[in-house]
């Protein structure tokens, strides 16, 4: 049997793919193990310096498999802390730019995993849904954080609590993601960008995250201040010195993504 979780290496970074087809992706246990060890690997993995998600076949991923809650589960938040805020916190804490192509619907945990990421492409067909208010259940995976943030309050709360889908088309141009492509463009181009991805100042890419991560809870004084440390980190790796050069001798930069 395929894993749950297809990891493909390429050239300096990573393809993982939800994969779970006949149920739209929808996480259990093994897909959520699967993924966890794919993206501890990737940030273990020095000469990985970029990691792609994407989901297998017609959907990105449908959410938590609902056929494992068929009996109930006596504590929902136990899921929560064990499987879907560790994989929020991986994704979000990694060294390393996280792409992902939504190359379908995208429901409940698997919208927020996606919004999770740092540069989100979506098909022109695929749609995102906040599914949880349909079972009686709160947005997760950081939904309520990142919502409000991305789209603005009136927009996540009416999302959160009506479950209508948004399409890709709509997601952008509310800033919910960075781009719609057709469908067949989406693979060549998320693969395109994630390569790019993979040759750039890969230490400076983890400090604009760092940074990114931080404003969305710092006042603008401790921003600033945040901006002052991690701008003296990054003007001390090589791949600083090398972008200069580079500028200066007008000719391509050739970063290593090596912190020192
Ligand atoms: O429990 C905890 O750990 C707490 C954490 C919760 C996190 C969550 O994510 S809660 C939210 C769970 N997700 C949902 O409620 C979404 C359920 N799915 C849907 O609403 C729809 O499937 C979609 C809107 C996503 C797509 O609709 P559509 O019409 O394109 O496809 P479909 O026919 O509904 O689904 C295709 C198949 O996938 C179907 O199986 P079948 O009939 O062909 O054998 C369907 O049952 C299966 N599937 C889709 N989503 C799930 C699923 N099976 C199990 N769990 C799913 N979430």
């Amino acid at each position: 049997m395929e894993s749950s979780v297809l990891v493909d290496r390429r050239e300096g970074w990573v393809v993982l793919t939800l994969n779970r087809p006949d149920r739209l992706n929808s996480f259990n246990e093994d897909m959520h193990g699967r993924l966890a060890e794919a993206l501890d690997a990737a940030a273990a993995d020095d000469g990985c310096r970029a990691v792609l998600l994407t989901g297998a076949g017609r959907g990105f991923c449908a959410g938590q498999d609902l056929s494992d809650r068929a009996g109930g589960v006596a504590d929902l938040g136990a899921a929560i802390e064990t499987r879907y805020n560790p994989l929020v916190r991986r994704l979000r804490g990694l060294r390393k730019p996280v792409v992902c192509a939504v190359n379908g619907v995208a429901a409940g945990a698997g919208a927020n995993v996606a919004l999770a990421c740092d540069i989100v492409l979506a098909a022109r067909s695929a749609k995102f849904i906040q599914a949880f208010a349909k079972i009686g259940l709160v947005p997760d995976s950081g939904g309520t954080f990142t919502l409000p943030r991305l789209i603005g309050d009136a927009r996540a709360r009416a999302l959160a609590m009506l479950a209508e889908p948004v399409t890709a088309e709509q997601a952008e141009a509310w800033g919910m993601i960075w781009k719609v492509v057709d469908d067949a463009a989406l693979r060549p181009e998320a693969e395109k960008l994630t390569a790019h991805l993979a040759t750039q100042p890969t230490a400076g890419l983890a400090l604009i995250k760092e940074a990114m991560n931080a404003s969305a809870h710092n006042d603008l004084d401790t921003q600033l201040d945040l901006e002052r440390d991690l701008q003296r980190k990054a003007g001390a790796t090589p791949d600083y010195a090398e972008g200069v050069q580079a500028f200066l001798k007008k000719r391509a930069p050739r970063f290593t993504g090596r912190p020192s």
